[in-house]
């Protein structure tokens, strides 16, 4: 079942997509919640879970079976992400990172050796994959990367550094987009490439579920082999897009999860001798959240249509993930001061929420950026150059 349908909107999925909620959705509760406190507190991701993961099918959910994918269309794709994120943002990050920027990019822009050499292994979680885009110094600007590769016999010299980079130290191979002759171009880095080093980001207060990490690339000699077949800041962007539109999706997951934990409170709490539920400044918060998830499950749903059509723009994508992030973010703060000092405990899964969507909030673009896409959508002015 959908877990807030204040608008009917489970009516409006196939048998398929709702089995593959629903499937996931019992996953989140008996898998993630239960053990996800703890791995927050110790800033540990719960490797264990990687081949439960590959085992619903969630790696490659849209790529066609022959790769290992489940080949299953956007709608389900963004239905898993919002149970999964129910549980907890870092498990929607590891599955968003191992679909839209790591599978998605090896079956659009790899040739066919690629596709068969990666693809099947990573669908089963036998390989952990990363994607490299951020830089220290260029971060919203992706165009000014200093990463280069060099042409030298049958070989391409990589040099540079990426930062921030999802399962970085925890992958097997990472998706690494530099510049070739100033034009912007994709790698598969492998671990063991020497000259190739990661560095676990330690000390996050947002996302401590996840790994996050540094990529150092000294005079890495990636083979000829491994260049996937793009030219141009389209290949990653075009990534960002898969991505994009499962945090819409994954957005609604968060909220859920902190208006189901305020409205609980909200009806067992006794203050002046009455559940604060039955005060009406409590009333507008829990409304205000069911209406503005309900929004966000429309946006979400009609978004998914548009995918699957292939009709979807990437300024529409840009529109559903700045709202529904930011209006996750504004439920879990609203959630927060209805648990009262309760709320500061991780007991509740309310500051644990409100703490990653900061993050969610600034990866894959920030709120402002969507902002200037939209505005740029809008007027035909860009705000960036
Ligand atoms: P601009 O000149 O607008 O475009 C350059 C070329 O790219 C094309 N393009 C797109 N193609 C596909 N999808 C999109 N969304 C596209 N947006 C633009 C465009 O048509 C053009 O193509 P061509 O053929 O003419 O060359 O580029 P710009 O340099 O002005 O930048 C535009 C801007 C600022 C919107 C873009 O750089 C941007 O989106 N910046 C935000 C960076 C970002 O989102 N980084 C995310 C890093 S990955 C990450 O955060 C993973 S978190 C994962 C997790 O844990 O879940
Ligand atoms: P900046 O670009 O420095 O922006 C700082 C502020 O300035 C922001 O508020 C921004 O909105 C604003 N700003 C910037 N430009 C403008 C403008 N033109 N007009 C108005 N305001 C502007 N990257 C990857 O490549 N791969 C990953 O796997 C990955 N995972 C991540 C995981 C986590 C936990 C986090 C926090 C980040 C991750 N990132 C990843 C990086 C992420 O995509 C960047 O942090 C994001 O794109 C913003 O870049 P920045 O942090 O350098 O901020």
């Amino acid at each position: 079942m959908q877990k807030i349908d204040y608008y009917n909107i489970d009516e409006l999925f196939t048998i398929e997509e709702k089995l593959i909620r629903d499937s996931v959705s019992d996953f989140c509760d008996r898998e993630i919640i239960p053990i996800i406190s703890e791995h927050y507190r110790n800033a540990t991701f719960p490797m264990g879970i990687i081949p439960k993961l590959a085992e619903l099918g969630l790696f490659g959910i849209t790529l066609p079976t022959e790769y290992g994918g489940s080949g299953a269309n956007y709608t389900s794709y963004g239905l898993a992400m919002q149970e999964l994120e129910r549980g907890d943002s870092a498990i929607r990050s590891f599955v968003s990172v191992q679909n839209s920027l790591v599978m998605y990019p090896i079956f659009t822009y790899g040739t066919e050796e690629q596709r068969k050499k990666w693809l099947p292994k990573l669908a089963k979680g036998e390989l952990i994959g990363c994607f490299g885009l951020t830089e220290p110094d260029y971060g919203s600007n992706p165009a000014g990367m200093i990463t280069t590769a060099k042409h030298a016999n049958g070989k391409f010299i990589l040099n540079g550094s990426k930062m921030w980079i999802t399962n970085g130290s925890i992958a097997d191979i990472a998706v690494v987009w530099a510049k070739i002759n100033d034009v912007v171009c994709g790698l598969i880095v492998e671990k063991d490439m020497r000259g190739f080093q990661t560095y676990e980001m330690k000390n996050k207060l947002s996302l401590r579920a996840s790994i996050t990490s540094e990529l150092i690339f000294q005079d890495v000699e990636v083979p000829e082999e491994n260049i996937l077949n793009v030219k141009g800041l389209k290949g990653p962007l075009s990534c960002l897009n898969q991505a994009r539109f499962g945090i819409s999706w994954g957005a609604i997951g968060s909220a859920i999860a902190v208006y189901e934990s305020a409205l609980n409170y909200a009806k067992t709490r006794i203050q002046f001798d009455k559940p604060i539920a039955s005060f009406q400044l409590i009333q507008e918060k829990l409304v205000w959240m069911l209406n503005e998830i309900t929004k966000a499950q429309l946006i979400a749903y009609r978004l998914g249509r548009l995918m699957d059509e292939k009709k979807a723009r990437p300024q529409q994508v840009s529109l559903a993930k700045r709202n529904n992030v930011r209006m996750a973010l504004d439920c879990a703060r609203i959630s927060r001061e209805i648990h009262g000092a309760n709320g500061i405990l991780d007991e509740y899964p309310v500051m644990r929420h409100a703490a990653n969507l900061e993050s969610v909030n600034t990866y894959e673009g920030t709120y402002d950026i969507h902002t200037l896409i939209i505005g740029e959508d809008i007027t035909g002015f860009s705000a960036f150059r």
